[in-house]
């Protein structure tokens, strides 16, 4: 880190693991008890609104009883404290990374607490419980739903994202298992403008093997010692 001038840190599950959120995969990973295809497909919502919006409902009130751990609180500090060009791309959409105080940051996969209008694309927060068939201020229509990037939806912010991975020097992916994509790619797009690369994770992810150096370990360790 200390060379760099520009960072890019893609963070996954893992990293609020430590906080009591489960991760998706391996046991006892929070899609154990549910088909992906039942919750996280936009068939699925067309099909259960109702069960779709109670997942979510659960998971959003889960929130309240979480805290950011030691691993978001260091990328607060290095957003806080780092003059260099950072983005922080999270595929969470827990809320932990801007509790502890991040800002450059965003959620490629939404956000528990927004809401999005399936007809006019419109966001705002989820605030109170906002049932299937709940009416869009902006739009009028019946529409909103969690504001979840589901699998064959497109990503927020690939743009963005694509011209950080394209200038930034150095790229640090933390406790992602690398089975998702487009943020499974993002370590072959940061090679090849020429970045280093760094994964932190419990475990060797799926594309271990693309980073020029990786730590396993838990991410409350790890992060704060590279930070430092
Ligand atoms: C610790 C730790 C500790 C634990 N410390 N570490 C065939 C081939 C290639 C691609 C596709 C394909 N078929 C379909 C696709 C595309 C599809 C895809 O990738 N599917 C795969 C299953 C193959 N992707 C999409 O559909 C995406 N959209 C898309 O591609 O649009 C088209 C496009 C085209 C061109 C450019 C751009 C886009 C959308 C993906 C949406 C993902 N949504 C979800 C659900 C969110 C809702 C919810 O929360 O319910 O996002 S899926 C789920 O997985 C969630 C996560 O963000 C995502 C990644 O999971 P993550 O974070 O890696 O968690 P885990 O559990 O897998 O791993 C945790 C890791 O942490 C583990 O390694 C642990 O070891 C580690 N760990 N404790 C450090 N203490």
């Amino acid at each position: 880190m200390m060379h760099a001038t520009s960072i890019v840190v893609l963070t996954g599950a893992g990293i609020s693991a430590e906080s009591g959120i489960a991760t998706f995969r391996g046991p006892g990973g929070l899609w154990e008890g549910h088909r992906v295809e039942d919750v996280c497909m936009p068939e699925a919502l067309a099909r259960d609104p109702a069960l779709v919006h109670r997942f979510y409902d659960l998971r959003r009130a889960a929130l309240a009883d979480v805290e950011p751990n030691a691993a978001h609180r260091a990328l607060a500090r290095l957003d806080a404290e780092w003059r260099g060009e950072l983005l922080i791309v999270t595929q969470n959409v827990d809320d932990l990374h801007e509790r502890a105080g991040a800002t450059r940051l965003l959620h490629m996969h939404g956000e528990l607490k927004s809401a999005l209008c399936a007809a006019c694309g419109g966001r705002r927060e989820w605030a109170a419980a906002l049932p299937p068939g709940t009416v869009c201020e902006a739009c009028g229509a019946p529409a909103l739903r969690p504001d979840i990037v589901f699998f064959g939806e497109m990503p927020y912010a690939m743009e963005r994202i694509e011209a950080a991975l394209s200038t930034c020097d150095l790229f640090v992916s933390i406790g992602t298992s690398g089975a998702v994509y487009p943020a499974a790619g993002f370590v072959q797009t940061a090679r090849h403008w020429g970045a280093a690369t760094l994964e932190i994770n419990l475990e060797p992810s799926q594309g271990s093997f693309l980073f020029e150096e990786s730590r396993m370990g838990p991410a409350s360790v790890l992060v704060p010692e590279w930070v430092e």
